[in-house]
């Protein structure tokens, strides 16, 4: 269970890092779950998705992502259902909550590329604004050097901005530059197997991983169960909902 002070940090920052949420056997069942999942999806993988889910350094190529872990994967789901997850998950949005999305992100060694900063409220368009949560739990542990995750302080507390998308990237939202000044951008390294929460508001992106470890985490995307995702940026898709409480 989180305290009265982590609660209040996240309500004052719009994000909260726990340490040692998973044990040690649960990273591992999650990443070996991964690697045998990352074949099978490769050798399935359409030509012309190949842009989006590829990761491209020179002549390296690696997997960048796996969507729905929480919906496909029963060790995922397990670990989205796992009762102290759920209970922080909670506490931080309310009682009665489903996951809508999750990713597993792969950051490769070297050529794990970075994301721009964005909003995840922007993507999901909930009626609510604090109804949306993303826990973002760290397989590997996350760095600067692998590419953590960074916030803006406070973000939460903004609204909603337009974003754009570079041409022929229409999932790679980001703020435009005009607002980039509103808020510093500060690290949020995670030791493996803890957690990163964030409000669906707060600004965040990551760098590049120009490390020569892989940073693997997943971003289970709860909601609340009254509200809705009324103004979507993207189609997410209602059969892979997974009810969690
Ligand atoms: O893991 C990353 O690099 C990006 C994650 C992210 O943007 C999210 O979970 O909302």
């Amino acid at each position: 269970m989180l305290s009265d002070s982590q609660i209040e940090q996240y309500r004052t920052t719009g994000h909260l890092t726990v340490p040692n949420v998973l044990t040690r056997n649960q990273v591992s069942a999650a990443l070996k779950d991964i690697d045998r999942w990352s074949d099978e999806f490769l050798g399935n993988l359409p030509d012309d998705q190949k842009h989006w889910y590829l990761e491209q350094g020179g002549q390296a190529t690696a997997l960048r992502k796996l969507d729905n872990p929480a919906f496909h994967r029963p060790v995922f789901q397990q670990l989205a259902r796992s009762d102290n997850v759920v209970a922080m998950v909670e506490q931080l949005i309310g009682a009665g909550v489903c996951i809508f999305f999750s990713q597993v992100f792969c950051k490769p060694p070297e050529i794990g590329g970075p994301k721009p900063i964005h909003q995840d409220n922007f993507y999901f368009g909930p009626d609510a604004p604090d109804a949306t949560l993303t826990v973002w739990i760290a397989l590997d542990t996350a760095t600067e050097q692998n590419g953590c995750l960074f916030y803006g302080d406070g973000s939460n507390h903004c609204p909603v901005y337009e974003h754009v998308a570079p041409e022929g990237e229409p999932f790679n939202l980001q703020l435009t530059p005009e607002v980039l000044h509103e808020y510093a951008m500060t690290p949020a390294p995670v030791p493996g197997g803890g957690i990163s929460f964030h409000h669906g508001n707060t600004w965040h992106q990551s760098s590049g991983n120009t490390s020569d470890h892989a940073r693997r985490a997943v971003a289970f995307h709860y909601l609340r169960n009254d509200a809705r995702l009324v103004k979507p940026a993207l189609e997410y898709d209602e059969t892979v909902l997974v009810p969690i409480t």
